[in-house]
């Protein structure tokens, strides 16, 4: 059996479970790669003066990692613009913040190209690649343009927008295009799925056979939904260790008989905390018996601070924070606790399962993995309520949540009143069925979907 070489813009540590900050994505790819013997290869979150190509490596258990330095100029316009910038706002649905500049799209290309030259010389006839999120769209085309004929896979974190949006994009035809060069696509959800699908029908006059084989350009590639999910039994050891128990006594104990409501997000505008905490004020507004009773705690750890929307995002919600508490505190009561800083998951953890209410309602979102750590942080006998927003990828999946339109503080609001008071036997019933569905989406079954899908592949055919 090949080798996988996963490629993503950032690297993890492949032996990281229960350690310090660590995003989805990171985590996911640590879990892939400790199953395969297999090299991960991406930029090392370096700049130097002038592009080199040298790779670094360090060899783990079981993993290779392998990083590339870039200029700043890459920085600026390949990750800070063009994927941070351009595709990012616009792929969640938010147009108004996509900024179309052309330097961007050629540091795009310039660092897509970079990534090819530098990872050609790892790659062995047998290997499989598993390319991963918007940063990297083009790859593919760059591999192939140097000759690879290895089996290419590329796997999508963030939602597919709708066609219509899509086509704001300069050069949307060009991204696509550069997508039929994989053998296999992967999205998170059904949703992201059909909008691919319904870009290549309409605006390429493609076909979409069954099996999910899109066939435009003259070419084919096949495509598919790969819900992503959780280290199940890394999480659960997290949230039954020391460090998760200290934290779930240490907030009872600050909960003084209080009820808590959890967010816990990157301070990212498409996280929807804005509107969350405008929905949690009406809820206090219209429920006087909630006040002194109940709390919000919002951990929003700073994310690309050099992007001026996540600048004016947490200039606004420092805004809208201290405004609520100093309408509504009391002097021994705080109704939103506002945390701008990272903890370890195993904190996390302990501190999920000291939550009534996990509020998750993003305005838009691949899948969204906090929604599922909620879940699985629970006490089977008491847990708590999760409370979803329609527009995660989530949603598709975990049905029995209280699932909401987060543009609507009426809708959220009634959700968090039902919630708090939900008798413990539908509790029950409810996170049964949810920690079913997280168990069975777990993060092996996504990267053994995703790879058998890309093993059994065939080469790609000219139609
Ligand atoms: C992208 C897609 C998709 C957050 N704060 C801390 C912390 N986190 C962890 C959470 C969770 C992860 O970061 C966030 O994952 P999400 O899935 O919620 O969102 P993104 O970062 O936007 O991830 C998303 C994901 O990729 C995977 O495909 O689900 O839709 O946008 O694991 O727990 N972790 C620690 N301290 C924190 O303070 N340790």
């Amino acid at each position: 059996m090949g080798r996988l070489i996963v490629v993503s813009n950032r690297v993890g540590q492949p032996q990281q479970t229960a350690g310090a900050s660590v995003g989805g994505l990171a985590m996911a790819l640590g879990a892939a790669l400790r199953e395969y013997n297999g090299v991960w290869f991406g930029w090392s979150g370096r700049t130097v003066e002038t592009f080199t190509g040298q790779l670094s490596v360090q060899r783990g258990q079981g993993a290779t990692v392998a990083t590339v330095d870039l200029e700043e100029q890459d920085r600026q316009e390949y990750y800070n613009g063009y994927a941070n910038r351009t595709l990012w706002p616009l792929f969640h649905y938010r147009i108004d913040l996509s900024a179309y500049e052309r330097s961007f799209n050629e540091g795009y290309a310039r660092v897509n190209a970079r990534f090819a030259q530098t990872l050609l010389p790892l790659l062995q006839p047998d290997d499989f690649v598993w390319v991963h999120d918007y940063h990297l769209i083009p790859l593919a085309r760059e591999l192939r343009r140097r000759g690879v004929t290895n089996r290419i896979g590329f796997f999508l974190h963030i939602p597919w927008p709708a066609r219509r949006l899509f086509a704001t994009l300069p050069f949307h035809r060009e991204l696509v295009e550069a997508m039929f060069d994989y053998d296999l696509v992967g999205f998170q959800s059904e949703d992201s799925l059909s909008a691919f699908h319904d870009y290549v029908a309409h605006d390429e006059a493609g076909k979409v056979q069954t099996g999910g084989r899109a066939v435009a350009f003259g070419r084919t590639v096949r495509t598919g939904a790969f819900p992503i999910g959780l280290d199940v039994d890394a999480f659960t050891e997290a949230a039954q260790g020391e460090a998760a128990a200290a934290w779930r006594d240490r907030m009872r104990v600050s909960l003084a008989g209080r009820r808590m409501i959890i967010g816990v997000d990157r301070l990212d505008y498409s996280k929807g905390l804005e509107e969350r905490f405008l929905a949690y004020e009406e809820y206090l507004a219209n429920t006087p018996e909630a006040l002194e009773q109940v709390f919000l705690l919002q951990i929003a750890t700073p994310s690309r601070d050099e992007v001026p929307a996540y600048q004016e995002i947490r200039a606004r919600l420092d805004g809208v924070t201290g405004r609520i508490n100093g309408a509504f505190a009391t002097p021994d009561w705080v109704p939103i606790r506002y945390v701008n800083r990272s903890y370890r998951r195993d904190e996390l953890a302990g501190i999920y399962g000291a939550a009534s209410l996990g509020l998750v309602t993003p305005l838009r979102d691949g899948m969204n993995l906090v929604a599922k750590e909620y879940v699985a942080a629970q006490r089977p006998d008491d847990p708590g309520v999760l409370i979803l927003s329609q527009f995660a990828g989530a949603a598709e999946q975990m049905r029995e949540a209280l699932i909401v339109n987060p543009f609507s503080r009426e809708d959220v609001s009634d959700a968090i009143k039902a919630g708090l008071a939900m008798p413990r036997p539908e509790r029950v019933r409810r996170w049964e069925a949810l920690m079913d569905g997280v168990r069975k989406h777990d993060i092996e079954a996504w990267r053994d979907a995703f790879v058998a899908a890309l093993r059994e592949q065939p080469a790609p055919q000219l139609v």
